[in-house]
């Protein structure tokens, strides 16, 4: 994908909360096209096959009970150096450590409830692509 496609979760409270409009917004004006993007609930096997690198962590089991808890919206992004800058946008994995302005920031709790999921790197994008929408439903 060229770098320049990247995999985003905007994850449970978020969406609950009536965050996502607002969430939404913010990756748009930060020069984001939309290619893609649906909302719908994982079940508990799904979640942990997304996560399935933090299988065997200690916080595998409540992130996936978390991600499997409530409707999500994933959402592929496309940018010049997509996986990079959209990780800056989003902030540190911790909210408390993430820098004024980020998604993190402004919308997260904690750790686990962090509000937004950003692929780490081109080949993990391309993995959560594929995850999540079929060739058709790519623009
Ligand atoms: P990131 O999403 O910032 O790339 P990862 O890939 O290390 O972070 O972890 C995936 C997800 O697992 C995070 N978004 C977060 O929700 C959760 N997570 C990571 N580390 C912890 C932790 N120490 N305690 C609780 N949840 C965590």
């Amino acid at each position: 994908m060229n770098g320049d496609k990247t995999l985003t979760i905007i994850k449970p409270f978020a969406v609950k909360n009536g965050k996502l409009g607002a969430i939404l917004a913010k990756i748009e004006e930060s020069g984001y096209r939309f290619c893609a993007i649906k909302t719908l609930k994982l079940d508990k096997y799904e979640a942990e096959s997304f996560y399935e690198e933090h299988k065997g962590k200690p916080f595998f089991d409540e992130l996936t009970d978390f991600m499997s808890s409530g409707p999500i919206t994933a959402a592929i992004l496309e940018k010049e150096n997509a996986v990079t800058d959209f990780r800056f946008l989003i902030g540190a994995t911790d909210p408390s450590e993430a820098k004024e302005g980020t998604i993190r920031k402004m919308f997260a709790t904690d750790k686990t409830h962090n509000a937004i999921h950003g692929s780490d790197s081109d080949q993990s994008a391309e993995r959560e692509c594929d995850f999540f929408f079929s060739k058709r439903e790519r623009l």
